[in-house]
């Protein structure tokens, strides 16, 4: 490589960067930025204000923050309030786009989807979510249309939901394994980890862990308080006990004592960064057979699939976690899920985009 190249990565404007209300997408965009400065990029953040990401230095971009696109109908029209900091962010980069050769997106919003002819082929996006909007599949479809390759899912399963066929590019996931520790003897407890918001389906793990007498810890932010408040109201003799937003390492250290991380989402799972993070503790996942996490478990070697929303087949698979050998779950996030393995298919994807 001649020159080191100069990216801008562009963040979600639905929370600063180190808040939780971005959930997976946050710590997507640390370990691309991460990995990439490694490989001798030059890196430069633009996030909502108050963002904050480890040694990286970061523009703030003041505004309204952005409607969870998950909250939206599918019907709904593309929301862009008064001073919106979805509009500040881009404003940003139209006027320092020159300076940079790729400018990478991970807005799940309209806006930038629109704007990519405009940026000469330089801007490309990670659509962090499956199908949710009409607005949304549409400029999807668009983009891809008009800048093929512009555009990368997590999963293949994801970038269906979009009705695609071909044209888009699978980064798949990673994390710092050096940040998750393995742990062969586990308490008797099990985790559900991620946002507390409808779509997670965090309900259904509670009634497992009432039904099997096994405690679950529940890690995560809390993004709708009434979701929150009708599980507790709803399961009150449940063994659950409720640990916050906790930072990697503090996730990673309550995560790898359990037997099981178990995943309800009722909504497709565009990847489940969770799923890797308790592979790398050695913790065996437990999931519906929905969305990314169909890609990511080896069912019966590394964990369980069940039929989705089945919470009997739940809890049978929860009996039946002890078959699952904890080593063989580190080995898959070793193998498949470095950050090594991810900056490969980054710069992949970025050479197929630029030539
Ligand atoms: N909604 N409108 C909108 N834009 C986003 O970028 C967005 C979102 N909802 C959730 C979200 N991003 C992140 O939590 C992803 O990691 C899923």
């Amino acid at each position: 490589m001649n020159k080191p190249l100069k990216l801008l990565l562009v963040s979600t404007p639905v929370g600063p960067l180190g808040s939780g209300l971005g959930g997976g997408v946050e710590l997507t965009v640390l370990n691309i930025a991460t990995i990439l400065r490694q490989r001798g990029y030059k890196i430069t953040i633009v996030a909502p204000e108050t963002s904050e990401l480890e040694s990286f230095s970061i523009v703030e971009i003041p505004g309204i923050l952005q409607t969870l696109a998950q909250t939206q109908n599918r019907d709904d029209p593309v929301i862009l309030s008064n001073n919106s900091v979805l509009t500040n962010l881009w404003n940003y980069a139209i006027k320092v786009a020159d300076q940079y050769d790729i400018i990478v997106n991970f807005a799940y919003d309209w806006l930038p989807l629109f704007l990519t002819p405009f940026f000469k082929g330089k801007l490309i996006h990670l659509v962090s979510m499956s199908s949710l909007t009409d607005v949304m599949d549409q400029a999807v479809q668009n983009t891809i249309k008009q800048c093929p390759g512009s555009i990368a899912f997590y999963t293949q399963t994801q970038a269906e939901t979009f009705g695609l066929k071909g044209g888009y590019f699978c980064l798949s996931s990673a994390l710092k394994l050096s940040e998750y520790h393995f742990c062969k003897q586990p308490k008797n407890q099990l985790a559900w980890v991620g946002r507390i918001s409808p779509e997670k389906g965090l309900e259904d793990a509670v009634i497992a862990s009432a039904r099997t007498g096994i405690p679950l810890l529940i890690m995560g932010k809390i993004q709708d308080q009434d979701y929150w408040q009708k599980i507790i109201q709803n399961n009150s003799q449940a063994p659950i006990e409720y640990l916050g937003f906790l930072s990697t390492d503090k996730l990673q250290e309550q995560l790898r004592q359990c037997r099981a991380l178990v995943m309800t989402h009722r909504w497709i799972e565009a990847f489940g960064n969770v799923a890797i993070e308790a592979l790398a503790c050695g913790v065996p996942v437990i999931s519906y057979r929905r969305g990314g996490p169909t890609e990511i478990i080896r069912d019966g070697v590394t964990g369980w699939l069940v039929e989705p929303d089945n919470i009997n087949q739940l809890v049978n698979a929860i009996q039946k976690i002890d078959q699952i050998d904890r080593l063989a779950c580190r080995q898959q996030a070793e193998r498949e899920y470095s950050l090594e393995a991810l900056g490969d298919r980054i710069e992949q994807w970025f050479f197929q985009v630029i030539s």
